[in-house]
This record gives C-alpha cells, sequence and structure tokens, in this order.
C-alpha cells in the first residue's frame, strides 16, 4: 500500500508540474492561480470519484434513534420523491445504528435484524434505487456499534464492505465507538481500502468526532469527516458545532468535506428563525445537508427551509470553497465565501439575545471600495441592485439574512 501511495503522488507531482509549465507559457496569472489551486485540492482525493459536491439527503438517526424498520425507510424514500425534496438534490436515504442483528451468522457476515428488516437490505436497496435515490448504511470502526445492539466492522473490514457492495449500498457512515483505544488513523483506512476494493463506489463518511485533526489527512481516506461531537437540537450546541466546524473550513474541498454532523432541522428543539440560521450555516459550509427529521410529517415551515433552491444552490456551488466567519464582534457575525462566477456567498448573523443591525462592509469581504453589486436576498427571493460599500440588515435575536453578492462589471 505505502509503495501504491507514493507512486501515485510521485505521478500527480509529476503531473502537477507539466501543468504548470504549460500554465507558465500561456494562461493569464489568475488563470494559474486557480488551477494550481485545484490541483492541491484534488491532490488527496478517495479515488471514488464521490462527493464533488456535498451529499444531500436523509439520516434515521436525529429523529428515530434506534427505532427503524424498512417500512419506515421505505416510507421516507415515498417522501423524499413526493415533496420534491429529491428533485432538489436529496438523494440519500441513510440507515443509521440499529439496523442489524446483534451476532453475525456462522460465516461471519453481518446479519439484517429480522424483527424490523425482514425482507433483508438488498430489497430495501432495489426499493430505494427504484425511486431514483441512493441507500446509506452504518458501522462502526470498533467491535460494537454506539448503541451495542450490533457488531462493528474492526478486523472485519473487507468481509463487511463485500457484504454492503452486494447489497447495493451507496453510502457508509463509518462510527467511532467501542475503539479498543486504536488510534482514529490506524481504523479508518482499511475500511476505506476495503469499499475501493469491492469496485463499487461506496461514499465514506467518517464519523470520527474530530479526533485527531481528520480534516488534516481526511482526504486521503473519506469523501467527508466530522469535525465535532454530535449535534443536539438546541441553538447552544448548533452554535458551537458551527464555530468549531469553521476552524477547518480551509481544508474542504471537491471530494472531501468537513462534517458539523447532520441537520436538526423540524425536530423542535430550536425557533424557526435558528433553523434557518443553521441551515443557512451549513449551506455556506460546504456541510453534507442531511436532513434529520421525519419528513413523511413535516410543517410546512420545514418544508420552506429545507427546500429553498438558492440555498443549496450555495452549498452545491461546483468550486466547493467553504464559507468561513469573516467577522465577529458582540455576537455580530458575518460568515462569506467564493462562490463560481465570481459571486460571493454572505450570511449576516445575529447570535446576540435581541434586535440589532448587523452589517458587513466590503472590507470584511475582500471586495474593493468602489465595487457595486446586486443583492440577492436568498430567503426573501428579492434583489438589490447597484449595493455600493456595504450590506446591512436589520435581525432579530438569532435571526439571519443569506444574501449571494454578484460585483456589477465582473
Ligand atoms: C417502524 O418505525 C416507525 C418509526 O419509529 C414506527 O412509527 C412504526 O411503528 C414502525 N413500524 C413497524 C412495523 O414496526
Ligand atoms: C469489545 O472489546 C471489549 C474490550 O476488549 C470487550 O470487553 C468486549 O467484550 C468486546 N465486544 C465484542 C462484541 O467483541
Ligand atoms: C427588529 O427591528 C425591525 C426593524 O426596525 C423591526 O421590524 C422588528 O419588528 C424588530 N424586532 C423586534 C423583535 O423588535
Ligand atoms: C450581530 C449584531 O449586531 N448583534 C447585535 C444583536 O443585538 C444586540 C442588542 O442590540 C447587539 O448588542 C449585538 O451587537
Amino acid at each position: 500500500m505505502a509503495i501504491q501511495y507514493s507512486c501515485r503522488l510521485a505521478m500527480e507531482i509529476v503531473l502537477a508540474l507539466c501543468i504548470l509549465v504549460l500554465l507558465n507559457s500561456s494562461a493569464s496569472s489568475a488563470a494559474r492561480l486557480l488551477v494550481n489551486k485545484e490541483q492541491v485540492r484534488r491532490r488527496h482525493l478517495v479515488e471514488n470519484g464521490l462527493g464533488e459536491t456535498p451529499p444531500m439527503g436523509w439520516s434515521s438517526w436525529n429523529h428515530f434513534g434506534c427505532d427503524v424498520n424498512e417500512s419506515l425507510v421505505r416510507e421516507t424514500a415515498d417522501a423524499m420523491v413526493s415533496t420534491g425534496l429529491a428533485a432538489l438534490g436529496y438523494q440519500y436515504i441513510n440507515l443509521d445504528d440499529c439496523w442489524a442483528e446483534l451476532n453475525r451468522d456462522s460465516e461471519g457476515n453481518m446479519v439484517p435484524k429480522a424483527s424490523t428488516f425482514p425482507s433483508g437490505i438488498k430489497a430495501l436497496a432495489d426499493y430505494v434505487h427504484n425511486k431514483g435515490l441512493k441507500l446509506g448504511i452504518y458501522s462502526d470502526a470498533g467491535n460494537q456499534t454506539c448503541s451495542k445492539r450490533m457488531p462493528g466492522s474492526l478486523g472485519r473490514e473487507e468481509q463487511d464492505a463485500k457484504t454492503f457492495a452486494s447489497w447495493g449500498i451507496d453510502y457508509l457512515k463509518y462510527d467511532n465507538c467501542e475503539n479498543l483505544g486504536i488510534s482514529v488513523k490506524q481504523r479508518y483506512p482499511p475500511m476505506s481500502e476495503a469499499l475501493s476494493k469491492t469496485g463499487r463506489p461506496i461514499f465514506l463518511s467518517m464519523c470520527v468526532w474530530g479526533w485527531e485533526d481528520p480534516a488534516i489527512w481526511g482526504k486521503t481516506v473519506g469523501n467527508s469527516w466530522r469535525t465535532t461531537r454530535d449535534i443536539v437540537d438546541n441553538w447552544n450546541s448548533m452554535t458551537s458545532i458551527a464555530d468549531s466546524n469553521d476552524r477547518w473550513a480551509s481544508y474542504a474541498g471537491p471530494g472531501g468535506w468537513n462534517d458539523p454532523d447532520m441537520l436538526e432541522v423540524g425536530n423542535g428543539g430550536m425557533s424557526t428563525e435558528e433553523y434557518r440560521s443553521h441551515f443557512s450555516i451549513w449551506a455556506l459550509a460546504k456541510a453534507p445537508l442531511l436532513v434529520g427529521c421525519d419528513i413523511r410529517a413535516m410543517d410546512d415551515t420545514t418544508h420552506e427551509l429545507i427546500s429553498n433552491a438558492e440555498v443549496i444552490a450555495v452549498n452545491q456551488d461546483k468550486l466547493g470553497i467553504q464559507g468561513k466567519k469573516v467577522k465577529s464582534n458582540n455576537d455580530l457575525e458575518v460568515w462569506a465565501g467564493p462562490l463560481s462566477g465570481n459571486k460571493i456567498a454572505v450570511v449576516l448573523w445575529n447570535r446576540s439575545s435581541s434586535n440589532a443591525t448587523v452589517t458587513a462592509s466590503w472590507s470584511d469581504l475582500g471586495l474593493e471600495p468602489g465595487t457595486t453589486v446586486d443583492a440577492r436576498d436568498l430567503w426573501e427571493h428579492s434583489t438589490q441592485s447597484s449595493v455600493s460599500g456595504e450590506i446591512s440588515a436589520n435581525l432579530d435575536s438569532h435571526a439571519c439574512k443569506m444574501y449571494v453578492l454578484t460585483p456589477n462589471n465582473s
């Protein structure tokens, strides 16, 4: 393995040098800068071709915990299509913990829990695929999963990866419980290699809780890595996770994403404005957008929040650069990041406990002082033309505004 990796690295360096030489002779310095960045960003891509943009879908955990079964999964797949979410890009239907029997069969294979998944996982994958969606599953880089109700895959990576591939699985969330104190960096690569050996492209979501700074090395192993502990459905948890994840912004990119955990929108623990902020910041930060509520029974407000196509477009922008906090002043915050086509995504966020005006000046956003922009308000769906110097909004406590700025004459 080590030899294969270093050969690959050497080949990529040669390739990058060739491209550099070519560019030096022809392209402008701006274009050169862009392509160089792209080379560096792609060098460590785990080679399954997945996660060019952050994954979108649903996961059973935040709302249902261990109370999962095959009818829930089928009904959720139905709802994904009937509510229009699938058409907006939500494609993964991800089963979390508790789908398997506690014990492996006599050949050491994981077995779907007979009482809750009597038709088996292959049949479920077929059902989900027939809807045009993808099926995700869950295991753990330890000897059991976090619920302790099913086995983990540590030491059984090849066997389990083969099982998942034979069922038609498209995504694996790989958790970090019961890990016997072994380093994350030792426990995750074997599953990555096992998945790639199956020949089936399976998105690897490394649920490593931020251990051993996964942003730094994660791209060689998986398509996303958790930067934080689990989210809880409240304001303090959501905001502190947003802040921890923000530290690692520069490491994310196509093929490998920082993961601040799944969405809580629609689960009832936050106000509408808090959920709007949650969804806006996750979208801006290029986080996986994995809905964690019961989409079979969501209310209109939840549907409106998670189906905002303009906010989703920021998350799925092909440039794939994670937006970050660019100004913070007594709970007054400005988060921003570049988008393709020279555009800029901006969130103005009042995290204090009362009403106030939040302002982003052009210098906060890296815009020249004389620049004018068209400012698209992604939640109001309205555009202000020729805005100059700064953009500001009066915001209720915990509320945000999200804009895409398009500089004029650029
Ligand atoms: C399946 O799970 C859902 C969600 O927990 C539950 O409401 C439903 O009763 C379960 N169905 C069966 C057949 O167990
Ligand atoms: C997991 O490892 C722990 C510590 O060695 C051990 O106590 C436990 O029995 C193991 N569980 C399984 C299912 O192997
Ligand atoms: C905040 O200020 C705006 C604009 O002045 C106003 O419309 C809104 O009602 C205020 N909200 C609160 C909670 O005071
Ligand atoms: C971001 C921002 O402007 N936050 C403000 C929210 O409201 C309080 C009270 O008016 C201000 O003190 C904060 O600065």
